[in-house]
């Protein structure tokens, strides 16, 4: 195993390689300065995002061909005295502001979350005596053992919450510092915070449930017993390392072609992803991301019902990326990337081996033995895998893209962590499940949206919906076994919102309406969805507005370079009714236009005991397969393993002069 990091900060010099790649330390620190030139920061001023402005797709394409690009930084300005917001943009290229935009949070939205309100959440809260004396009540007076959570507020139409930038607070215990204080729920008490006055201005004091009691600590002996001795190891080694090849920030491995980014509010973003056909680069995705996730909680109670947080608008996912670890995190011939973010103040700070870049053995490609030839024939799958992992509150989230040698795409995203607790109130409670003693976990969804800039063949593109059928008896269909696959184009944004459909094995299909493979068939990529459900939420609540995007599997938008943000620009405390929503308002023409995909996803999850007191990963995502892309199945040219009795084949197998030299030809072997 071998580390072969490599630091961004280290490649990326004074003007960087290529507009997509991510802004650097001093980059970060030169927009700081035009911002303070131009009057704009003050001692109140905090970032509540500052990040790479990419330039839009026809300025990154025509930079292909040597024309430059205007280098930008947007910042999110708030000031934490008076709650003023500002939306900026600079141009590092020209040394000055482009836009201004003045927030109005009544219609706008607010800031995400900073890094100090969790620190200002639980001070306000510890000095609130109104607070204080519902912990009293509840036998809790030591003040250092309570953990105040921020939580963000959504939108409910109240005055008196619509005028503030607010956090509402849960608390929970935790004994010692290595105690897990989601174990101990203080159910039934929640404080509305105001973040510009700092003090608490409501307490919510609804029931009194005992604190649950049971440890949660899943690494005191004590909770998880003795360790298991009897897992021998498993060594990942590649002798002459892995196939693929990074240069700052250009990815290629085999066929495939792409460009690694990472945004303080994305995470991972995977940028002109292509295939090598023979030679000829062959675009399919022009950006990739997962630009939005929400987690609606499903507990009715007064202090609950507000429960659901925009892990990328509110609190801005690509800031909380770990830093991984060889061997622990990642198994193998890894390379690192690091991404630089920045704090609060704009200062940037440097997430060291923040995404992971490495390549698996993947089971069997294809295999046949021929029973008229005898020939025996075998291939492994292998695929490139490139991916982060994040934390936000009490849940992990890796987010896993996968590339695999017969051009598949797969989004992965593994949950784990630990579940947002309750008290439980008891045998029957139809929206939590008691996963400990007096411990309650409410059901949720995770709804993800994936924004897939496609480019499938080039910018013509269009998505037909392909259903399977089967059809009644009838003069054509005597016997009552006919099956038909249906395609119907979505020529238009109003028809393209849609929802999967199992029972028709619905899919969505890409195509170029410019070309055909040799069959004559438009070249393109299918969709398939995991078909979970979309938001449960009433279509009269509050969040079925916020959250508009996850009412749909799919959307399906033409490109408009504004457009990045499923749930909006400003998620928190937005009243509802941004991102897209607003973005099919115009009901653009998207057949053979240049088009981009919205996808949700993700489980609606009632959690089982087994996920208590840290939940084994549970997996999510979707698949993209070429579909005409090629005209045969394009993985015939990927050698046999180098083990001798793989290479035997049948009489009419295995060719003499096949296996040598080849650009595959790695080795590989064993099951
Ligand atoms: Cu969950």
């Amino acid at each position: 195993m071998t580390d072969t990091a490599v630091n961004s900060a280290e490649v990326s010099g004074a003007s960087p390689a290529h507009p997509l790649d991510q802004a650097d330390a001093q980059e970060y620190l030169a927009g700081r300065q035009i911002l303070a030139d131009a009057g704009l920061l003050t001692g109140s001023t905090r970032f509540a995002y500052y990040g790479l402005e990419e330039p839009p797709k026809p300025d990154v394409l025509a930079h292909a061909e040597g024309r430059p690009c205007d280098r930008r930084l947007r910042a999110f300005l708030i000031d934490v005295s008076t709650g003023e917001s500002a939306d900026v943009v600079v141009s590092l290229t020209r040394g000055q502001v482009i836009s201004h935009k003045t927030l109005d949070p009544l219609t706008d939205g607010r800031m995400p979350i900073l890094d100090q309100d969790f620190a200002v959440a639980e001070e306000v809260v510890h000095a609130d005596p109104g607070w204080r004396a519902a912990m009293a009540r509840r036998g809790l007076t030591d003040l250092a053992k309570i953990r105040a959570c921020p939580l963000t507020a959504g939108s409910y139409g109240v005055a008196d919450e619509q005028r503030r930038r607010m956090v509402r607070v849960l608390a929970f215990v935790q004994e010692s510092e290595s105690d897990l204080a989601w174990a101990h729920p203080v159910d039934g008490v929640a404080a509305y915070v105001d973040l510009i006055e700092r003090r608490v201005f409501k307490i919510v004091d609804d029931l009194d449930l005992p604190v649950p009691r049971e440890s949660g600590d899943y690494d005191d002996p004590a909770v998880r017993g003795p360790l298991r001795t009897d897992l021998r190891p498993i060594e990942i080694t590649q002798p002459d390392g892995p196939s693929f090849r990074l240069d700052g920030t250009s990815l290629e491995w085999h066929n495939w072609a792409m460009r690694i980014g990472f945004d303080a509010r994305e995470g991972l973003t995977l940028h002109q992803i292509s295939l090598n056909d023979n030679g000829q680069r062959r675009p399919v995705i022009y950006r990739a991301s997962i630009p939005e996730m929400v987690v609606p909680y499903g507990d009715p109670a007064p202090t609950r019902y507000w429960q659901n947080y925009f892990d990328t608008g509110e609190y801005l996912v690509g800031k909380w990326a770990n830093s991984l670890e060889l061997g622990c995190d990642c198994l193998g011939e890894i390379a690192y990337l690091d991404a630089t973010v920045t704090d609060d103040f704009g200062e940037p700070r440097l997430i060291r081996n923040a995404i992971c870049i490495h390549e698996e053995d993947f089971g069997i490609l294809w295999k046949h033995y021929d029973i008229f030839s005898h020939s025996s024939q075998s291939r492994r799958q292998r695929r490139l895998v490139v991916s982060f992992f994040t934390t936000v509150g009490n849940y992990d989230y890796g987010f896993y893209w996968y590339f695999y040698l017969d051009g598949t795409i797969e989004c992965e995203v593994k949950l784990t962590g630990v579940l947002f607790t309750s008290a439980y109130p008891g045998q029957g409670h139809p929206h939590s499940i008691e996963v400990a003693p007096g411990l309650g976990a409410p059901g949720h969804q995770h709804l993800f949206s994936a924004r897939l800039d496609m480019m499938v063949d080039g910018q013509a593109n269009a998505v037909d919906e392909v259903d399977v059928l089967g059809c009644p008896v009838g003069p054509e269909n005597p016997f009552g076994n006919a099956l038909v696959q249906t395609s119907t184009r979505l020529a238009r944004e109003s028809q393209a919102g849609r929802r999967a459909a199992p029972e028709r094995g619905r899919t969505w299909r890409v195509v170029n309406t410019e070309k055909t493979n040799r069959l004559g068939q438009s070249v393109g990529y299918t969709l398939y969805p995991e078909a979970a459900p979309t938001l449960l939420a009433d279509p009269g609540s509050s969040l079925y507005a916020r959250a508009a995007f996850a009412t749909n599997h799919l959307w399906v938008t033409r490109y408009d370079p504004a457009h990045r943000y499923p749930a909006g620009d400003f998620v928190n405390q937005h009243p509802g009714g941004a991102g897209l929503p607003g973005f099919v308002a115009g009901d653009e023409d998207i057949d053979g236009a240049d088009i981009v995909l919205w996808h949700t996803f993700g489980p609606a999850h009632f959690p089982r005991p087994e996920e208590w007191p840290v939940m084994p990963v549970s997996r999510c995502g979707f698949t993209l397969k070429p579909t005409s892309f090629y005209g045969r199945n394009p993985t015939l040219d990927v050698p046999a393993a180098a083990a001798a009795h793989c290479r035997e084949g049948g009489p009419g197998g295995d060719r003499e002069g096949d296996r040598e030299g080849g650009p595959e030809g790695g080795p590989e072997g064993g099951q």
